[in-house]
């Protein structure tokens, strides 16, 4: 069935999104469960994350091959990734393929933003507008707002209107690229944004001025190690790699290797980090020792080991000095990969700023003034992140039951349950949204859209108007996902992870850092056993005992 969407604003469902989480969302709820879907892209065009990030350098920090759908063995089967740690271009293209294949885009209305979207209880419709001042309305309401992209954070400096030069914030960065030849760029931030794209604006430009406000721990891609008989044999096991995914502690094909740091010798240690350091990418940090990410002396070994790294490589020992991350345990913030990112301080067209040592005073005509000087930009490229995972709700006026805004139920940060839904939202269903687990998101994304598809098909059978979390469902969830936070390295370091980044916002538990797999069952479980935790409203006209 497809509705005409011009004359027709009623609709099963209401999506928005058209990156992973939405594109999925469309092709599910349409094309398997036969629902009439809008999905709302602010963009001219599908990707999310992937459409929005184009900065010098971003690529994905995962590997593409499990970075992907897994629902589909004949798109697995037919798409070829060009190397481990896909580009930002190689992604969208893969993303346009998937809208293409599974004919998804005349479901999705492009250029246009979700301004508000009310829950009217008398006829358990959500009323959804967009920017246009457009109003459909929906029985189930979907968000894939993902968690980053569409909340950008730029902060407040003074002088910033009299700077003359150009600026960018790093997922806003133009289509058609900036020629940086002869160009003088300072980059603000060294997050995962900062520290992809420094070493390409270093090949780029005449020269580049690194503003760091906190050293980071970062752990090389190695992303030349793939090959074709690489990518051959990850598609003879695939059914095998999803398995190990699905049952894995962050969605990733391997498991950390069942031991504690502390267990063994430190030349075995030392060994083990070695192995992996050189193997590349997230799996030396999460394929290694079972306890780096939850027992402080643990963390220690391996905390040393990358400082260790990091001397081996810097020349000048200022610039070490400020880069050697001395006052968080790795893992207390989002893990970084990088490509020669500390190899490019020994550069002759680079050079570090530390803020902690030379704080902004203010951006003048030329450039940022610090307490050591004035620094002449051309162009100021803000890697300054985003106001993560409630950013995205918050951008829109969102209404649930007896009024209630959810900036209102989420001001002491954001409440949820298994981060499927939120009390007081009822038929709001949430991709990933806050308290769901991190890690390997696609498949997160998949869990969430398959979840949702088959409760919408129950709540059709049951006879069932609405449904939502139970208080107590939601309160215990939310002491879980507290206890799993405070006992990993991320409580021990303010990130975006908890809110810390953005100045005012409510510090909170963003995501649940327990084990995936383990989480995974337990989503699962709950549909199993008749949406435990989740309050089924009957539907008036047909009351059910
Ligand atoms: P992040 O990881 O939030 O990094 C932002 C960076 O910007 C970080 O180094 C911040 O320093 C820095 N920052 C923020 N505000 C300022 C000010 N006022 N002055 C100087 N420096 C500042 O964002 P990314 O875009 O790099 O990565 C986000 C996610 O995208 C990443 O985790 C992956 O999931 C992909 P701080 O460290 O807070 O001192």
């Amino acid at each position: 069935m497809t509705a005409d969407h011009n004359t027709n604003p009623d609709v099963d469902v209401v999506v928005i999104g058209a990156g992973f989480s939405g594109l999925y969302a469309v092709h599910r709820l349409h094309n398997v469960e036969g629902l009439n879907v809008l999905a709302f892209e602010a963009s001219d065009t599908v990707g999310g994350t992937w459409n929005y990030n184009r900065y010098p350098g971003a690529r994905c920090d995962t590997e593409g091959y499990y970075y992907c759908y897994s629902f589909d063995r004949e798109l697995l089967q037919e798409w070829e990734w060009t190397g481990k740690y896909p580009e930002q271009a190689e992604l969208l293209a893969y993303l346009e393929h998937v809208a293409s294949r599974y004919d998804l885009r005349r479901h999705i209305r492009f250029n246009t933003r979700v301004a508000a979207a009310r829950y009217d209880a008398p006829t358990s419709r959500w009323i959804i507008t967009t920017d246009a001042g457009q109003t459909v309305t929906a029985r189930y309401f979907v968000t894939g707002v993902g968690h980053l992209s569409i909340a950008r954070y730029i902060p407040e400096i003074e002088g910033m209107a009299d700077y003359a030069g150009e600026w960018q914030h790093s997922s806003r960065w133009p289509r058609e690229g900036i020629d940086l030849t002869g160009k003088r760029v300072g980059v603000i931030g060294t997050g995962s944004s900062g520290v992809q794209m420094i070493p390409v604006l270093a090949k780029q430009a005449e020269h580049v001025t690194v503003f760091q406000r906190t050293p980071q721990y970062s752990i090389p891609a190695r992303h030349e190690t793939a090959t074709p008989a690489f990518f051959a044999e990850v598609k003879r096991h695939y059914d095998e790699i999803w398995a190990a995914c699905r049952q894995s502690a962050g969605g990733f094909p391997w498991q950390h290797n069942g031991i504690s740091a502390l267990e063994v010798s430190e030349a075995e240690r030392l060994a083990t980090y070695e192995r992996l350091w050189q193997e590349g990418g997230i799996k030396f940090a999460f394929g290694s020792y079972k306890d780096l990410s939850i027992n402080i002396a643990a963390n220690q070994t391996v905390s040393d080991f990358i400082r260790a790294k990091i001397s081996q490589v810097v020349d000048d020992p200022e610039t070490l000095a400020s880069l050697l991350p001395t006052d968080h345990p790795f893992m207390s913030r989002r893990t970084i990969v990088d490509t020669e990112y500390f190899e490019t301080y020994n550069r002759d067209n680079v050079a570090l700023v530390d803020l902690r040592k030379t704080p902004v005073v203010r951006m003048t005509k030329r450039g940022i003034e610090t307490t050591a000087g004035e620094v002449g930009l051309d162009l100021i490229v803000f890697a300054t992140g985003f106001d993560a995972v409630t950013g995205p709700f918050f951008n829109i006026d969102i209404e649930g039951r007896d009024g209630l805004k959810l900036t209102q139920a989420w001001a002491g940060g954001p409440q949820a349950y298994l981060g499927l839904q939120t009390v007081g939202f009822p038929n709001m269903f949430m991709i990933t949204g806050p308290t769901s687990a991190t890690g390997n998101l696609p498949l997160n994304a998949e869990l969430h859209v398959d979840w949702i598809a088959d409760c919408i098909a129950q709540l059709d059978e049951a006879g069932a108007e609405s449904i939502e979390p139970s208080d107590q469902a939601q309160q215990e969830w939310m002491r879980e996902v507290a206890r799993m936070s405070e006992r990993s390295m991320i409580s021990r370091a303010d990130s975006w992870f908890n809110g810390a980044n953005i100045p005012g916002k409510a510090h909170g538990h963003l995501f649940y850092l327990g084990h995936f797999g383990r989480y995974r069952t337990t989503v699962t479980d709950t549909a199993r056993d008749g949406y435990r935790g989740f309050v089924l409203s009957p539907r008036r006209e047909q009351p059910t005992a």
